[in-house]
């Protein structure tokens, strides 16, 4: 394959110098054109596309999702002018959740099923040897960027990638722009300049194009600092913005005065109780209102399609010289990784002005590669080659009270995490399954009256077991699943 360089067009050569000058520049630029001149008209067949990807994000860590330590206002108004969907569902971890969202296609099918660096070595110590995941997404998959761009959009991912290396970086993937993009899960520090080694594993890890910056730079502040010039710079072009923020994925690192202010905030009985954590999701929060105030500065507020959602359930685990978990998904059961509801059930707020009601709730399951197979076809582009695992959410942002034409939503994690040993689980109205591979156990919940996932009625309902584990087997089948298999050097042990 060329280098990535060599397939970029001169204008966007020039486009990607323009976006690496200082900030500074950018700034005083903005101040002296305050305003843009030459808005294009509204076109609803041509929106921009303002994507908003959250890494770790759990479905309570919102105040309109429940939250009580953390403070949202931005989002919480943001659910009160669109839809906020109750029941969205991302993978439980990174890379597949990201692949998904970018290629409409699930992460079984394209064998990407766990995060870049573990799919190069699972545990050799357990009962099953994890099942093959592919390193990087390929050159063969089409991404909703690759559609965007090829109907005259400007594409643009700032923030995180994590779909492999360089020969598979955004360049590669249709994105004009790539600022911050790498095969890395996290930053080595969200403090300037976001390098170093030994954080996450022995690599010097850094997050590229922002090597001008100063001592207490913050990482969230400074890629909604380029997302914003990203819409400054697009001209009459339609965009579409992918603001991947790190936030609030580990180093739990957060500005000190927020920490302070969540700190004097804690008090008995909140189920959330990190106030680091609380903070980084501050930032988080004031970047979107940054990206909606700027819109609206702009004249762009009404032909912009805002998302806001997140790659995975929230974190539960402890994060380096932490004594508590970093954040609580109750009321949903365990956390990222796991197929209980806390590992997949993520935030999702759409405001797409002229389509989306005020201040609406969809309790209708829709899953991220759904956006694919709703903003692809919304611009004229062509759907995805081979077959497709999302549907068009246009009837439910228009009626949040509809329902989808769709029988099941399936996933599969076929490795393990300190949250779950390898599973599938399906998703059959309000009835859940889970099939552990280890043993070929199976648990049932009713999520409308067990939504915490307490009590198993697999006993109980052995013919609704039967009935969904016989579809959960045809669609692993159907999508060409990757499965774990036996270790030989372990016989017998316990799970
Ligand atoms: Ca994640």
């Amino acid at each position: 394959m060329p280098p990535p360089t060599k397939q970029w067009s001169l204008p966007v050569l020039v486009l990607r110098a323009c976006l690496l000058v200082p900030a500074l520049f950018a700034a005083a630029e903005l101040a002296a054109n305050p305003v843009q001149s030459a808005n294009p008209a509204p076109d609803s067949t041509r929106p921009n596309i303002v994507l908003i990807l959250a890494d770790d994000l759990g479905w309570s860590d919102l105040g309109c999702y429940g939250a009580d330590l953390h403070e949202t206002p931005h989002l919480d108004r943001l659910s009160q002018q669109g839809v906020r969907f109750s029941d969205a569902y991302a993978m439980s971890v990174c890379t597949p959740s990201r692949a998904a969202l970018l290629t409409g296609k699930h992460a079984a099918r394209l064998h990407m099923t766990i995060w870049s660096e573990g799919s190069r070595k699972g545990p050799t110590n357990r009962k099953l040897i994890q099942a093959n995941s592919l390193h990087d997404l390929p050159q063969t998959e089409t991404t909703l960027a690759r559609r965007l761009r090829d109907t005259g959009y400007l594409t643009a991912l700032v923030g995180k990638w994590h779909l492999g290396n360089a020969e598979h970086y955004p360049e590669t993937h249709g994105f004009d722009v790539n600022i911050g993009g790498t095969q890395w899960g996290a930053p080595h520090s969200f403090f300037w300049p976001y390098s170093g080694s030994g954080r996450f594993g022995p690599e010097f890890r850094f997050v590229p194009h922002l090597e001008f910056g100063k001592a207490g730079e913050y990482l969230t502040d400074r890629l909604t600092d380029e997302a914003l010039r990203v819409i400054d710079h697009a001209g009459d072009k339609p965009f579409f913005l992918y603001l991947a923020h790190h936030a609030p994925h580990t180093p739990i690192e957060a500005k000190a005065d927020d920490i302070r202010y969540f700190e004097a905030k804690i008090r008995p009985g909140l189920h959330h109780r990190n106030a680091v954590y609380a903070a980084m999701v501050k930032s988080l929060d004031d970047s979107v209102g940054r990206v909606l105030e700027h819109l609206k500065r702009r004249g762009l507020e009404q032909n912009t399609v805002i998302i806001f959602t997140s790659d995975n359930g929230g974190f539960i685990g402890t994060d380096k010289g932490q004594t508590g978990p970093i954040t609580s998904n109750a009321p949903f059961r365990s956390g990222k990784g796991s197929l209980y509801e806390g590992g997949i059930r993520v935030p999702l707020i759409v405001r797409w002005p002229g389509v989306t009601p005020a201040g609406a709730e969809c309790r209708e399951p829709v899953v991220l590669m759904d956006l694919f197979h709703t903003l692809a076809p919304t611009v004229g582009a062509a759907p995805s080659a081979g077959p497709a695992d999302g549907v068009d959410l246009r009837p439910l942002l228009q009626n949040p009270a509809a329902t989808l034409n769709r029988e099941a939503l399936y996933f599969h994690y076929p490795h393990y995490y300190a949250t779950t040993t390898p599973v599938s689980a399906v998703r059959m109205g309000d009835w859940k399954l889970l099939e552990y591979f280890e043993n070929g156990r199976t648990e049932l919940f009713n999520l409308r009256t067990d939504p915490g996932e307490q009590t198993d009625l697999a006993a109980r309902e052995t013919a609704r077991v039967t009935a969904l584990r016989t579809k959960l087997d045809r669609w692993r089948d159907d999508v060409g699943a990757q499965l774990p298999r036996p270790n030989p050097n372990v016989t017998g042990q316990k799970k």
